[in-house]
């Protein structure tokens, strides 16, 4: 007896705008000509921060530090589909989202120092502190998802994490607890092609990430992560679906232009070729294209945005370099009700 085709499914990818600037009118969401100014403000300023944490790391002023360079459509054009009381999960690239929620730049420059007062303010925020640790951060997302609901609270909940957390077993247990315990969570796995140097091809088998959501009875789909329309489209829609206690995947295909972070050399792994032809998709180029041909864009505007960017970088770089710096032995202190004898006597050589 022939076999039976029980089950069939699809992966939709979506684009918008493409590399010349042009967008599909069909496919335009609704936004204002003020929101497409904004978006790209928040892209150019998103760079300007990660140019400024980069030169700032190789003066030693800097922890290690992990870029977006290519990522700022993903971050900004997903982040502007939420609202104010919507929680968000990051992993540790994350700096577009942050900037878009208004996080103080000194204090979120500050945990990049290495002062973990800096992630304080990300209460106000209404986001979760940076996570190094790839990919728990989305069972966190989970249980505070289900948490919201049973509190009947109307927020969304977003994570985001890279194409390399979906190895995790945390991105499965997530996964399954969001569709079965129907929480209203939107999953955004930035692929930007590398978990440092494992390359997805090495990371999964799969010919989309987008298609791991079909294994747990929930929506996926695959779109432009360097096209800001399309990610604000998509997000907006698992925002509906997120309310109806169905949770979605996205996953925002982009690349990761940058080292993975400032202590990762990429060119021992990547050759240029690839990375030139990356440089053309570039997410902020493309809007500022499409911008020109709606007279959305000036080089006056353009400069203005450098100026006020530049200067406040500047002003927060200041004012993070003013704080004092945190006791020693806070390194010993919140970890143990009580200390041993043996880190009684460390945290003495640390005062
Ligand atoms: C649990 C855990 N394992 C390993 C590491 C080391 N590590 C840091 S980032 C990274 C790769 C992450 O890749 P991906 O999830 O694709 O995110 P991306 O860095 O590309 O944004 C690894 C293996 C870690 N921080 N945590």
């Amino acid at each position: 007896m022939p076999k039976k085709i029980i089950q069939n499914f699809n992966i939709e990818f979506l684009s918008i705008l493409d590399e010349n600037g042009k967008a599909d009118s069909k496919l335009m969401p609704k936004l204002s000509n003020n929101d497409i100014k904004l978006m790209y403000e928040l892209m150019k300023k998103t760079r300007i921060f990660d140019e400024k944490a980069l030169k700032l790391q190789r003066e030693g002023r800097l922890g290690t530090y992990a870029s977006s360079l290519g990522q700022e459509a993903a971050q900004i054009g997903s982040a502007y589909a939420l609202d104010k009381e919507d929680f968000i999960f990051p992993s540790f690239r994350e700096q577009g989202v942050y900037l878009l929620r208004g996080m103080p730049i000194d204090q979120y420059l500050a945990y990049w120092r290495g002062d973990e007062r800096g992630m304080y303010s990300t209460k106000k925020v209404n986001m979760f502190t940076v996570t190094i640790p790839v990919g728990t951060h989305m069972l966190h997302a989970a249980g505070f998802g289900w948490a919201s609901k049973i509190k009947k609270e109307s927020r969304v909940v977003v994570t985001y994490f890279g194409d390399g957390a979906t190895s995790e077993g945390d991105f499965h247990e997530a996964m399954n607890f969001a569709s079965v315990f129907e929480i209203p969570l939107i999953f955004i796995c930035q692929n930007n092609q590398y978990a440092i140097s494992v390359p997805v091809s090495k990371q999964t088998k799969s010919a989309t990430i987008a298609q791991k959501a079909i294994a747990y009875g929930m929506y996926g789909i695959k779109v432009d992560g360097n096209d800001v329309f399309a990610m604000y489209k998509s997000t907006k829609e698992a925002v509906e679906r997120a309310k109806k206690g169905k949770p979605t995947l996205i996953e925002a295909f982009t690349y990761r232009r940058n080292d993975h972070t400032t202590s990762d050399d990429a060119k021992k792994y990547r050759n240029d070729k690839e990375l030139k032809q990356w440089d053309k998709k570039d997410p902020i180029e493309r809007l500022k294209k499409y911008m020109i041909t709606k007279k959305l864009w000036t080089k006056e505007y353009e400069e203005e945005l450098d100026r006020k960017f530049n200067d406040e970088m500047d002003e927060a770089i200041k004012k993070m370099e003013s704080i004092e710096d945190p006791k020693k032995e806070d390194i010993l202190n919140y970890v143990y009700a009580e200390l041993d004898e043996n880190l009684k006597e460390q945290k003495e050589e640390l005062k």
